[in-house]
């Protein structure tokens, strides 16, 4: 064992050092199998003080670090590069719930517990964690923090960022900084805990998080609909705002190419009449009379002609079965075809007219692709992946990214940057906020040694 391997190996033992490629090959690599990495080991720590020894380790070594949480990410935001030199810094044992409190509606959490975990301890006292994923039942909460994950109830509750009420990070010299207050209000000086939100580890380590905990709703109502374009899906969307108010917590658009891959890949069906474009909605209140007021609303939206054909879930298994063809998209996606994914934020009445000249600048240039198209819409947050087939990936996010530029929008509504989107990042950023960037950075992690080259290219920042 090399004398960096048996410095990690005494802090952290034998429980908590992977050096044998067979073990660390799931933390080599992302789910999708498209950023393959060589870790120069796994170090899996079991508490701040052990976070902070590594850390304090590497920085006295030169050794770069790879912060990881479920591995859930879309990016390549969380896996070494391939030089062999990089120490992948799991958190998976940090994952004790540390509290729970059900009238300060708090929940304080280390940073490896798994988000389902965190969420079902929440309804265990009768509150809520509204962030929900797809990946939720692998995604980790120092993972979510730290890309500042968005998910399907953005709409009514609000990215990860906004339940963070307090955080302790390890910073790149190994001092831990804890800031786990429980307060819901706190201007006494700079909110530093917002420059590790979302900054994907490259700026310190997220050990443990107090959340902030919301009333559950107990009426739940979910409806799926079909409707003839995206145009009426934004009509449906105000209408239902109009009538629905804050009750809508998610409030989804699904291509009909997108259900026909799940139905493909999962043999689930779809109970509504075959539409170009469905709506998933759900609404969710505590005051009775929920259910008249979403028949009310369908009823009105039929009248109209925004939606063609609905089905309101009668049950929590019927509601269970309607988010499945939502949920299970990204799956079936994945067993279709190789795929070039966009995450991408429009000004929210721009959507169908992105819609229509994104599409023609592919049928220009990259003719024969398949769009897959789905996402948040109440959000303006779309995810229009392209199954390529032979088609290069660059031209295709250039392409796609062009459009999204003319429109205002985002190259990355929720899954961030990672190593993925480096490159198209540093192209649509102003040069001053690339400036600002890099200077926060810098004044941080100086000798770059946190999850280098994510976020950031290395060279901007050595
Ligand atoms: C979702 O909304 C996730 O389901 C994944 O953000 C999106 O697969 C994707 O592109
Ligand atoms: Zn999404």
């Amino acid at each position: 064992m090399s004398d960096v391997l048996a410095g990690l190996h005494a802090i952290v033992g034998n429980k908590g050092l992977l050096t044998d490629p067979a073990e660390m090959g799931a933390y080599a690599i992302d789910w999708r199998k498209l950023f393959p990495g060589k870790p120069l080991a796994v170090a899996r720590p079991s508490s701040t003080a052990e976070v902070s020894a590594v850390m304090g380790f590497c920085h006295h070594h030169g050794l770069a670090v790879v912060p990881q949480g479920g591995n859930t990410g879309m990016a390549g935001g969380a896996v070494p590069d391939t030089s062999g030199r990089e120490l992948v810094l799991s958190l998976a044992r940090m994952n004790r719930l540390r509290g729970l409190d059900p009238v300060g509606m708090t929940l304080e959490a280390e940073s490896g517990v798994v988000l389902q975990t965190a969420q079902e301890a929440a309804v265990a006292v009768n509150r809520l964690l509204p962030i929900s994923l797809a990946a939720e039942g692998s995604a980790t909460i120092g993972g979510v923090i730290s890309t500042n994950a968005g998910g399907v109830n953005v709409l009514r509750y609000g990215m990860a960022r906004s339940m963070v009420l307090g955080l302790e990070v390890v910073l790149p010299d190994g001092r831990v900084v804890d800031g786990l207050r429980q307060l819901r209000k706190d201007n006494a000086g700079y909110d530093w805990k917002q420059i590790f939100i979302g900054t994907e580890g490259t700026l310190g380590i997220v050990t443990a998080a107090v959340l902030r905990l919301m009333p559950r709703p107990t009426q739940r109502l979910t409806a799926l609909v079909s409707v003839p374009d995206p145009q009426a899906a934004l009509d449906f969307l105000v209408l239902a705002q109009d009538a629905l108010g804050d009750t809508i917590s998610a409030f989804e658009l699904i291509s009909g190419f997108s259900i026909g891959l799940v139905q493909r890949h999962f043999g689930l069906s779809c109970p509504v009449g075959a539409g170009e474009w469905y709506v998933l909605i759900e609404a969710g209140a505590t005051l009775s009379g929920l259910r008249e007021a979403v028949e009310t609303a369908f009823e009105q939206a039929l009248g109209q002609g925004c939606v063609i054909d609905g089905t309101i879930a009668e049950s929590g298994q019927q509601a269970a079965d309607l988010w499945m063809l939502r949920e299970r998209v990204t799956e079936s996606e994945a067993k279709e075809s190789k795929s070039v994914k966009h995450d991408v934020s429009i000004p929210i009445p721009s959507i169908p007219q992105f819609l229509i000249e994104a599409g023609q600048a592919l049928d220009r240039h990259a003719p024969g692709t398949r769009v897959n198209c789905f996402g948040h819409l109440g959000d303006g947050n779309l995810h229009y992946n392209i199954l390529i087939d032979g088609h290069d990936p660059h031209d295709i996010n250039r392409i796609v990214h062009d459009v999204v530029d003319r429109f205002g929008g985002s190259i990355s509504a929720e899954h961030g940057i990672g190593q993925y989107r480096v490159d198209e990042l540093a192209l649509r950023r102003s040069e001053s906020e690339q400036f600002l960037s890099r200077l926060i950075k810098t004044a941080i992690d100086p000798l770059d040694l946190m999850n280098p080259g994510k976020v950031l290219s290395r060279r901007e920042t050595r």
